[in-house]
């Protein structure tokens, strides 16, 4: 393993051992609200300075960018970081959570790891290594039809602008596919696109940390990931559809029609 990766699998796993020593008594912790269905809990912070103090002691000189404290300066090698994906989740008691952690260098993710403590599942990749579920490896799945498919998706939760134009997409893959999953956790829908449990996802407004790790999980799982124009601006625009070559496009067919022209 990439000596990098093995640092920021050690913070993965500290930042997971934290979360489900809480998992228990979630009822006890000091949530707060960032904007209207948005929270954030202790946990979250907590998680967070673990896996900052984790990776600023192997590397002092690099850059971060983590969901609850920012970016951080440092060289052209930037961590990125969503301490607790799925936090309401967590709040709920409803297993299905992950720490999302990538590395960009010169823009480019080159390391990626997503851990899922409830199950112990360790989802990671290196660029032009392959991905990884608990150092086995790992494909995106084979089917090549919407017919059949099982597909990930989330929903605009934080307005309702684009409301219209997703249920607009939702339509005919809520029609063509066996069904549609919001798990609510999207590094970790994306990490099981990576390992055939989903056979496609997509998401409009998705932020850096919550993909980063789980589209280079995909890509190197034989996956493909665009935005909503065919493009390769997806961490920009945090617009994602992303399954294997073959269920990307027949995705990409059904969705394009509605996507408005300011997401384009
Ligand atoms: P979070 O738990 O790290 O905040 C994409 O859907 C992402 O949006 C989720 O992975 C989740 O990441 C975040 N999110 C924040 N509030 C949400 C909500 N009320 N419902 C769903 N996702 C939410
Ligand atoms: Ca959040
Ligand atoms: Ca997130
Ligand atoms: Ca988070």
């Amino acid at each position: 393993m990439h000596p990098m990766l093995n640092i920021a699998v050690r913070a993965a796993r500290n930042a997971g051992d934290l979360i489900q020593r809480s998992a228990d008594n979630v009822g006890q912790l000091t949530i707060n609200k960032k904007s209207q269905h948005d929270f954030v809990s202790e946990v979250d912070f907590q998680a967070e300075q673990e896996i900052i103090k984790v990776l600023r002691a192997a590397f002092p000189d690099h850059a971060i960018l983590a969901e609850e404290s920012g970016e951080h300066e440092g060289n052209d090698h930037q961590w990125v970081i969503d301490p607790l994906d799925g936090t309401t989740n967590f709040l709920h008691g409803f297993p299905q959570y992950a720490v999302s952690i990538a590395l960009k260098v010169k823009g480019k993710i080159e390391l990626g790891v997503v851990y899922d403590p409830s199950r112990d599942e360790l989802f990671t990749a290196e660029r032009g290594g392959g991905a990884m579920l608990n150092n086995r490896r790992i494909r995106v799945g084979r089917h090549a039809s919407l017919q059949g498919a099982l597909l990930g998706t989330g929903f605009p939760f934080k307005s309702d602008e684009y409301l219209d134009s997703y249920l607009a997409m939702f339509r005919p893959l809520c029609t063509a596919t066996s069904g549609i999953r919001r798990a609510g956790s999207a590094a970790l829908d994306l990490a099981y696109v990576a390992c055939g449990r989903l056979d496609g996802f997509w998401e409009i407004g998705l932020q850096e940390w919550d993909m980063a790790a789980g589209l280079l999980l995909i890509q190197e799982a034989g996956g493909v990931v665009t935005d909503f124009s065919f493009n390769n601006k997806y961490l920009q625009s945090g617009n994602v559809i992303t399954g294997n070559p073959k269920m990307h496009q027949l995705m990409y067919q059904k969705i394009e029609p509605h996507v408005p022209d300011k997401l384009k």
